[in-house]
C-alpha cells in the first residue's frame, strides 16, 4: 500500500486532520492496521478489515460502533480528556457511514488514535495482569445491558469447539503428507483432550452458563495501557457477539500467563506464571464476581485450559491447511505457535493445584 493509497483512504473519513505520515501496526494477524500521524493530533488509526475472514463487514462495524456508543454513553461522567481513553471512537466516512468500501472491495474503518498508550504482548509484572483483568471484566459490565439482538454473529461459530474439531479433521483429509509427519505429535494430543475440551461447550449448550455480550479476543495485546500500568481500554472489538465469560476470561490468561509470546519457538521459555493467573483473576472477578453464577466462577480455571487449546488447534488446522488464514512470517509459523500453546497446556497443567 502506497502513502498515496493510505492518504486516500484516509481522507474518506470526516475529520479536520491533515496526513502526515504513517506506520504500520504488525501486531494483528488478520487485519491490515496503520497508524496516521497528522500535521496536528489527534492521530488516527486506520484499519483494512480482511472480508475473506469477516464475510459480513458492514455487520462488523455496526457491531463494533454500536457497542462504543453504548459504552461511550455509559462512561460519559468522565472527564473528556479519560473518556477520550476509555473507550474507542470510530470516525465517519464523508458520506456517513463507518466504514469506506475502496475499488477492490476492501473495507476501511477509521479510529481516533488513543495518545499516551501502550500494549503488551508479553507479561511482565503482576500491575499488568491485575489490570488487564479489571480491563476486561468491565468491558462485559459494561456491555451486560447492551441488546445482543442486535449483534451480527461476525464468525458463526468462532470458539464453538465442536467447529473446531470438525475444521481440524477437515485439515487432516487435505494436508499434505510432509505436513501431517511434521505435525504428528501435536494432531495426537488434540485427540487425546477431545472429551474435556467439550465441557465449557456443553455447560453453555445446556444453558447451564449464561451467554452475554463477550469481546471474544482479549488477549493481552487488545489491552490498552497508560505509561503507569493502568489499563485504560480493551481494543479489537471486532469480534463482540454473544458468548460466555469463559472465552474472554481464558483467552485473556492464554496471553498474559504465557512467559514468552505465542509463537516462541524456544519452548522452554514458554511456562505459565500462576502470580499473574492469580493477579487477573482477582481485577476480573473484582468487576464481574457479582455477575457470575458459582458454576462459572468454578470452571474458571477450564476456561484457561480451554481457550489456549481452542487456539493450538486452530494454529494446528491453519498449518494443516497450508496456511490460509492467519498471516505468517515463514511457513513453519502455524506449527509453532501450535506447539507454543500445548506446551503452556503442560505447563498450566503441572502447577494446576495452585491455579485456582
Ligand atoms: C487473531 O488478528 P487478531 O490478532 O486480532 C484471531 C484471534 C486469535 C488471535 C491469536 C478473527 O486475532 O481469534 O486469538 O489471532 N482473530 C480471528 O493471536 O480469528
Ligand atoms: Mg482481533
Amino acid at each position: 500500500m502506497t502513502q498515496e493509497q493510505l492518504k486516500y483512504k484516509f481522507n474518506q473519513f470526516k475529520h479536520a486532520s491533515v496526513y502526515k505520515s504513517h506506520k504500520e501496526l504488525i501486531s494483528g494477524h488478520i487485519n491490515d492496521t496503520y497508524l496516521i500521524e497528522t500535521e496536528e493530533e489527534p492521530y488516527y488509526i486506520l484499519q483494512r478489515i480482511n472480508h475473506l475472514v469477516f464475510k459480513d463487514v458492514p455487520g462488523l462495524i455496526s457491531n463494533k460502533v454500536g457497542v462504543s456508543k453504548h459504552i461511550h454513553k455509559k462512561l460519559s461522567h468522565l472527564a473528556q480528556d479519560k473518556l477520550n481513553q476509555s473507550v474507542l471512537m470510530f470516525v465517519e466516512t464523508k458520506k456517513g457511514d463507518y466504514y469506506y468500501k475502496d475499488e477492490d472491495g476492501s473495507y476501511w474503518n477509521v479510529m481516533v488514535y488513543i495518545n499516551d498508550s501502550v500494549t503488551y504482548d508479553i507479561v511482565t509484572n503482576k500491575e499488568v495482569a491485575y489490570e488487564g483483568g479489571k480491563l476486561a471484566g468491565d468491558f462485559l459490565n459494561l456491555t451486560s445491558d447492551f441488546d445482543a439482538s442486535v449483534l451480527t454473529e461476525v464468525i458463526p461459530k468462532f470458539h464453538d469447539m465442536s467447529f473446531r474439531f470438525w475444521q481440524f479433521e477437515e485439515a487432516l483429509k487435505v494436508a499434505s503428507k510432509e505436513r501431517l509427519e511434521e505435525a504428528k505429535e501435536y494432531i495426537d494430543r488434540v485427540n487425546t483432550l477431545k472429551e474435556e475440551m467439550h465441557i465449557i461447550q456443553n455447560l453453555k449448550e445446556s444453558g447451564k452458563i449464561k451467554l452475554r455480550v463477550t469481546h471474544n479476543d482479549t488477549k493481552i495485546s487488545n489491552a490498552l495501557f497508560d505509561k503507569n500500568n493502568k489499563g485504560l481500554c480493551m481494543i479489537d472489538t471486532d469480534t463482540v457477539m454473544p458468548g460466555v465469560v469463559h472465552y474472554d476470561f481464558g483467552d485473556a490468561i492464554r496471553t498474559i500467563c504465557n512467559s514468552a509470546a505465542e509463537d516462541e519457538t524456544n519452548l522452554d521459555l514458554v511456562n505459565f506464571n500462576v502470580e499473574y493467573y492469580k493477579a487477573y483473576k482477582k481485577g476480573f472477578l473484582e468487576k464481574v464476581e457479582s455477575a457470575l453464577s458459582p458454576l462459572e466462577i468454578e470452571t474458571l480455571p477450564l476456561a484457561a485450559k480451554t481457550m489456549i487449546f481452542i487456539m493450538a488447534i486452530r494454529f494446528l488446522t491453519d498449518f494443516l491447511n497450508g496456511d490460509v488464514y492467519y498471516k505468517i512470517k515463514y511457513p513453519e509459523h502455524n506449527l509453532d505457535r501450535a506447539k507454543n500453546q500445548f506446551k503452556l497446556i503442560d505447563s498450566m497443567v503441572a502447577q494446576m493445584e495452585v491455579a485456582h
